[in-house]
């Protein structure tokens, strides 16, 4: 998964060298050996395993209380996702458990779903805020997730999802407001918003609504992720591209003249096949329309009490490919490269090159397609992040 020649960007019997928290040098096992003795350089064989970049999670709800077993329940006996939603129910379930939890508790669920995550292999992880609904709420959330990232030996990118839900009973005109003004400007500068993102749908924000967050964000010089086309195609694949934003998730219903625009803006589809098994959908993202358009394709969790209650980036990579028809290396990109895209970071990690962070996941497989063929299989042995290595049995 290097600038190699053969599929996945395999380079056969490599070598790698590791400079405190970087990548120093990528080649051939025999010039490795030569440069390690005229250095004198400590070398560790890894003796046939693999290497990949470190997994990258784009796309998370990592942090929220409670669960939603019950609604998981009433789904089966019948009642729609949006139908609950529309009750009261949903989101606004979880954003009353939520601001009932304490912080403690928050970080304590939240760092057992990123372990689970990082025993995968997973090296960063994007963390949505948009369980809080009011300032307080929104800023523990986010503090929640820088938290994970400075006690967990992974890397966080914190994303303030300010129009994630209504709050029952606000006026809708004076919260986008306060969302794309005082809020967002207090949380940026505590620090605590790498993105902003809005969920544009027929059961949350309209796209007017939408493009005042992601124009008050490009004003501060925030990136942006989406959520479109997760339940309708409102037009939202071209507003995310129309601003620029780096992402537009779900994506299940989006036009040719969505994906077009999304192409030459460079906004990276990030498909998240766990939800939409998860909610029983059964119209997938046009894959073949993205491919042909020429536009970037990640693959995340979605990782969330609701939609999709999903720690495991494999059995997301498996079900991009099942449900959703990615061959094994889009998925594979999907969750290295592209990921690392999605989140404007592909100059620092995504891929295996000399300068970028050394971040790696090593597996015991015979080919790569075995990270996205197993179901409920773990094949990670080790991981390293930022140049410190640990194995499976220390994680
Ligand atoms: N789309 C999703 O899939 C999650 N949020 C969103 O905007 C689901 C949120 C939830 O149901 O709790
Ligand atoms: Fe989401």
């Amino acid at each position: 998964m290097v600038a190699g020649a053969e599929p996945y960007g395999n380079i056969k019997n490599a070598a790698l060298a590791v400079q405190g928290e970087r990548i120093a040098w990528v080649g051939s096992a025999a010039e490795g050996q030569a440069r390690a003795a005229a250095q004198g350089l400590e070398v560790e064989d890894a003796r046939g395993i693999w290497i990949t970049p470190g997994l990258i999670d784009c796309h998370t709800h990592l942090v929220y209380g409670g669960n939603r077993v019950e609604e998981f329940e009433k789904r089966l006996c019948g009642v729609s996702y949006e139908d609950i939603a529309r009750a009261g129910g949903g989101i606004q379930s979880t954003v009353q458990a939520t601001r009932a939890a304490s912080h403690e508790e928050l970080y304590r669920e939240a760092a057992v779903r990123a372990r689970r995550l990082m025993s995968e292999g997973v090296t960063t992880i994007e963390v949505k805020s948009g369980y809080g609904l009011e300032l307080a709420a929104e800023r523990r959330l986010l503090e929640v997730a820088r938290e994970l990232g400075t006690e967990l030996p992974v890397s966080i990118k914190k994303t303030f999802l300010g129009l994630h839900a209504l709050p029952p009973a606000a006026d809708r005109q004076q919260f986008v407001s306060e969302v794309c003004g005082p809020w967002l400007e207090s949380l940026a500068a505590a620090g605590l918003v790498d993105a902003v993102d809005a969920f544009c749908e027929n059961i949350a924000f309209t796209l007017a609504e939408t493009e005042r967050l992601l124009g008050a964000a490009k004003h501060m010089g925030l990136p942006a992720h989406v959520h479109v086309g997760q339940l309708s195609d409102m037009g939202g694949a071209e507003l995310a591209a129309k601003w620029g934003a780096l992402s537009a998730d779900h994506l299940e219903y989006l036009s040719a003249a969505g994906a077009r625009s999304m192409a030459a803006a460079g906004t990276v589809a990030v498909l998240l096949p766990t939800a939409y098994f998860t909610l029983r959908q059964t119209t997938p993202p046009p894959v073949a329309l993205l491919r042909e358009s020429g536009v970037a394709m990640a693959v995340a969790t979605d990782s969330n009490p609701g939609s999709s209650p999903c720690t495991s980036i494999l059995l997301a990579l498996n079900m991009a490919c099942t449900l959703f028809g990615l061959t094994p290396e889009e998925a594979l990109s999907g969750a290295t490269r592209h990921a690392a895209r999605a989140l404007g970071a592909a100059d620092e990690i995504g891929t295996i090159e000399a300068g970028k962070r050394a971040d790696l996941a090593m597996w015991r497989i015979e080919r790569p397609a075995e990270l996205c063929y197993g179901i409920g299989a773990n094949p990670c042995i080790g991981v390293m992040h930022r140049g410190r290595l640990r194995t499976a049995d220390a994680t």
